[in-house]
């Protein structure tokens, strides 16, 4: 498929997805959606990546689903919401979910609608100072969506979840890191460097354990106690038998840095 929305490369196990409608804020229209499920589909299949960025190009990281798809007549009928969220927005956001590989979104400017939830979506969030993020939703009359009224009370407490889904407005990027929202707000000029840092480290890192890091966390909240530490037994069961286990144990003994083989 040759991309007219979207970039996306894989070098040196990262893989790299930009958002790519700038004029648009990178608003999600339909060419996107399937673009976005291609890159991701190739991504599921690829064995070399072992980290991916999600970013938006421009100044906006994502003002979610383009309204100019949505343009309704006053009185008319309006689309099929749910279908467009069946066929898109729920498979998007399970996916990024369940993808074996830890998932960096590198937020470089306003996160709006679902362009806010897909980033809360992926496992750490960095944001430039000049980035926000806006539960959108109610200003045109709808609740938010992909996931954000399942995120926001988990990582915020229903106090401020209420407030930014309720008033849809601007949280911006600091204060975002302040609640716990985000991982970390950085100076705009250092979210490439940060973000690169950090792809390179995550590359580098025993993949098999961080990608069942990700499921433990996200499905800790279904479970109780004793379940998620069943869960815990199981996943450690299956990674003392990882080549990267070994070579981890193997590293601290000799006093040297691990070189992880993601395997
Ligand atoms: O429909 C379904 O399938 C259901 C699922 C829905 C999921 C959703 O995401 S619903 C929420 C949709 N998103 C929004 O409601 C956000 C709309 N955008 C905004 O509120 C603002 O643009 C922002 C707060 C994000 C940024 O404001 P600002 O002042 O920095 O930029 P701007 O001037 O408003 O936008 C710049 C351009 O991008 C502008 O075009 P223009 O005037 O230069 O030709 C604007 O129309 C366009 N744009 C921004 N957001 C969207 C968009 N065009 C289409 N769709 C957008 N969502």
């Amino acid at each position: 498929m040759s991309y007219q929305t979207i970039e996306y490369s894989v070098a040196a196990g990262i893989a790299r997805l930009t958002l790519n409608r700038p004029e648009r804020l990178n608003s999600l229209n339909t060419r996107m959606h399937q673009e976005v499920c291609h890159a991701l589909a190739a991504l599921a299949a690829d064995t070399e990546a072992r980290v991916l960025i999600l970013t938006g190009a421009g100044r906006g990281f994502c003002a979610g689903q383009d309204l100019g798809e949505r343009a309704v007549a006053p009185g008319g009928a309006a689309a099929d919401l749910g279908e467009s969220i069946e066929r898109h927005y729920k498979p998007l956001i399970l996916t990024l979910r369940r993808l074996p590989l830890p998932i960096i979104a590198a937020v470089n400017g306003v996160a709006a609608g679902a362009g806010a939830n897909i980033a809360l979506a992926c496992d750490l969030v960095l944001a430039a100072r000049s980035a926000s993020f806006v539960q959108a939703f109610a200003r045109i009359g709808l609740v938010p969506d992909c996931g954000g009224t399942w995120f926001l009370p988990r990582l915020l407490g229903s106090a401020r979840a209420m407030g930014l889904a309720l008033l849809g407005e601007k949280l911006p990027a600091a204060q975002a890191a302040e609640w716990g929202l985000i991982w970390r707000c950085v100076e705009d000029d250092e979210l490439g460097p940060e973000v690169d840092s950090l792809a390179e480290r995550l590359a580098a890192g025993p993949t098999r354990a961080l990608a069942r890091v990700k499921q433990l966390i996200a499905e800790s909240g279904s479970r109780t106690l004793e379940q998620q530490l069943d869960a815990e037994r199981d996943a450690q069961r299956e990674l003392g038998y990882s080549a990267d286990y070994a070579e981890g144990v193997a590293a601290f003994t000799a006093k040297r840095e691990p070189r992880f083989s993601g395997r």
